[in-house]
Parts: C-alpha cells; sequence; structure tokens
C-alpha cells in the first residue's frame, strides 16, 4: 500500500517516551522522506504498541479502581494511528498553532488517550498511576488542562460541534491544520451530533474528520437495544458527508481511511471504524458490564496474561508507571502464576 500524507516533511512528530529502554514506544513509523508505513515490521512496531498503550490503560484504570476499559479499549488501534502515523504534532509544544487537532468527544475513554500522550512524551509515563486521583491532572474524563488535550470532554454529543469551531478557524487564519473528532457510536443519539454534521456539510468543512468508534455498545447495554442506529453509513452520507468503514483495528485500513479522508475535497469525512469493545480481553470483549468498570486485581493479571505480557514487563512497566514495589511484586506474581498454569495445561 503507497499512502503517502500531506506535507509529512514538515511533520514534527517525535518519539519522547519517558519509559526505560525495555518499554521505549517506537519512534515514529514513518520514514524520513514521509511515508506512512509499508512494511511488515512497521506494522509489527504498531501492534506492539497498541498492545502496550492497552497494558497501561489496565494499569491506571485499576489503580483507580474505576474508568472506562471497554471504549478505552476499543478505540486503540485508531489513536495509536493518530498520534503515531497520521497526526501532525510537537509533543513538546502541544499549543503550536499549526498542530493537528484531535478531539476526543466520547471524554470517559480518556485513559486511551491518557496512554497515548504519555508514551508520545506529553507528560511523564509516571502520572497515569495518578488517573482520577485527587491533584491529577489525569481526571475520569478528559480535561483541557492535561497537555495534549484539546477539549474538556464527557457530556457527550458536543466535541463534533467543537471541532468544526476548530476547523472553521483554521480557514480563518489561514492554517493548514487538519482536525479530528472521535465519537462514541451510542453518542450519536444525541442530537446535536446532527446538527454539527448537517453544518459541516453546509460549510464544506472538507479539513474535519470525524471518526466514530463502532462498537456497538453503550453503556450497559447494546447500540441497537437502546436506539437504533442503522443505516448509520446512510444516514452520514444523506448529510453530506463521504463515509469510510474500514476495520478500526487494522492499520493499513485505518491508515487508507485517514489517507482518503485527507484527499476529500469540499465536504467532511466521516470514518465509521467497526471496532470491538473491550478488544484484548476476552472477558471484557463486547460485554456491556466492562464499559465503565475497573477490573479487580486479579482480573487484571488474567488480562495482562491474555494480552502477552511477561511478569518481567508487567514488572518493569509497573515500576516505570510508578506502581509501589510491593504492589508490583503481586501482580508480577499473579502472571507468573497464570503464565505457569498455562504452560502446565498445555504441556
Ligand atoms: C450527555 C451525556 N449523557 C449521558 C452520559 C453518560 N454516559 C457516559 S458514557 C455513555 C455511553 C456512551 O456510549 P458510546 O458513545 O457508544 O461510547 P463507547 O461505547 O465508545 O465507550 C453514557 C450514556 C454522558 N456522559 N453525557
Amino acid at each position: 500500500m503507497a499512502v503517502v500524507p500531506r506535507k509529512m516533511q514538515n511533520t514534527r512528530t517525535i518519539s519522547q517516551s519517558t519509559a526505560s529502554t525495555a518499554l521505549k514506544a517506537p519512534q515514529a513509523v514513518f520514514s524520513p522522506n514521509g511515508s506512512l508505513p509499508t512494511t511488515r515490521s512497521e506494522y509489527q512496531q504498531l501492534r506492539r504498541t497498541a498492545r502496550m498503550l492497552r497494558r497501561d490503560i489496565l494499569l491506571a484504570i485499576t489503580e483507580a479502581g474505576s474508568g472506562h476499559p471497554g471504549g478505552s479499549l476499543s478505540e486503540l488501534e485508531i489513536l495509536t494511528t493518530l498520534y503515531y502515523c497520521v497526526l501532525r504534532h510537537d509533543p513538546q509544544n502541544p499549543s503550536w498553532p499549526d498542530r493537528d487537532r484531535f478531539i476526543l468527544s466520547k471524554g470517559h475513554a480518556c485513559p486511551g488517550l491518557y496512554a497515548v500522550l504519555a508514551h508520545r512524551g506529553y507528560f511523564p509515563l509516571k502520572d497515569l498511576s495518578t488517573f482520577r486521583k485527587l491533584g491529577s491532572h489525569l481526571q475520569g474524563h478528559a480535561h483541557i488542562g492535561t497537555p495534549g488535550v484539546e477539549m474538556s470532554s464527557g457530556s457527550l454529543g458536543q466535541g463534533l460541534s467543537f471541532a468544526i469551531g476548530v476547523a472553521l478557524a483554521g480557514r480563518v487564519d489561514g492554517r493548514s491544520y487538519r482536525t479530528y473528532a472521535l465519537l462514541g457510536d451510542g453518542e450519536c443519539d444525541e442530537g446535536q451530533v446532527w446538527e454539527a454534521a448537517m453544518s459541516a456539510a453546509h460549510y464544506k468543512v472538507d479539513t474535519l474528520t470525524a471518526i466514530v468508534d463502532r462498537n456497538g455498545i453503550q453503556n450497559d447495554r447494546f447500540t441497537h437495544e437502546v436506539m437504533e442506529l442503522e443505516p448509520l453509513a446512510d444516514k452520514w452520507r444523506a448529510f453530506g458527508w463521504r463515509v469510510l468503514q474500514p476495520n478500526g483495528h487494522s492499520f493499513p485500513a485505518l491508515l487508507r481511511a485517514f489517507h482518503q479522508a485527507g484527499e476529500t475535497k469540499g465536504k467532511p469525512t466521516v470514518i465509521i471504524a467497526r471496532t470491538v469493545k473491550g478488544k484484548g480481553v476476552s472477558f471484557m470483549e463486547n460485554n456491556p458490564a466492562f464499559h465503565g468498570k475497573a477490573p479487580t486485581w486479579e482480573q487484571l493479571a488474567q488480562a495482562l496474561q491474555e494480552l502477552g505480557c511477561s511478569s518481567a514487563e508487567v514488572s518493569d512497566s509497573m515500576t516505570a508507571i510508578g506502581f509501589p514495589s510491593e504492589k508490583v511484586a503481586q501482580v508480577a506474581g499473579n502472571v507468573n502464576k497464570l503464565a505457569l498454569a498455562n504452560a502446565g495445561r498445555t504441556s
């Protein structure tokens, strides 16, 4: 696949992970001449990055004892693609006027955003262990005080309207940045989403890309039970948008979609990304119970083991995030026990 994004020569993406060498996220995956990943090893790097981010999301939520794992895990490849391949941004200069803007409209899924921002160097990895604690800048819903966060969100339905304003401001100011807004599918029940959809098409905001995390679950029920959204693509088309529908966990499919969105002139694009809520953890996948519930420490160990984390990796990552040594030993020990038990079963 030869996908070449716009103006990549000017990109300012720099990997600034504060983790130890073993835990470091890969450097930005496009090559110096600006082409996007094409090789198997580059895609493997992206998949490894997503796995690492899933691990740290679960650690942060378990330590907090509350939070939203389901929608943080479903959005993960979307965020990884954006922050490692697509966005023109500079973690050392979060308010750079020409940066591309990413707006997390489904603000409850901020653990996913926090993990990727931390690994890109917007703030120290250790901050992840303060998630949802008093005095932390990493609150339970995205807050504009956090470096890299563009909008305080959590009251669903508002992000797309905000994103249109940001995109139109870029037009008025003569800047070339692009604007991205990530919405939940349940969030599309909000009337404000459709007012925004109508106005983005009216004003031909072709620098705007909306992404709908189509995981089929909202809160404690399936979206089709609460409010039938289908035919969702037809609705967006009827509102004047270009519609793309990639597999939301496939990096090549997402990259192609973002490239096509960037090429679209005269209308905004929506990427309806087909995803699995709780992706990567068997007992969370497609399970409404894990929309807004933290795993127990025992469940965390199982989840980490399923993600393929060794006890050594768990130990290193928990230490890097700032967990006390007793907690590190407990979780790494549990992961080790599960690994031994699994090995016993398969031998
Ligand atoms: C205006 C508003 N109403 C209700 C809520 C409570 N709420 C939080 S998350 C959620 C479900 C969101 O589902 P979806 O948009 O599909 O998110 P995802 O499944 O991706 O987590 C609801 C109703 C809210 N945050 N804001």
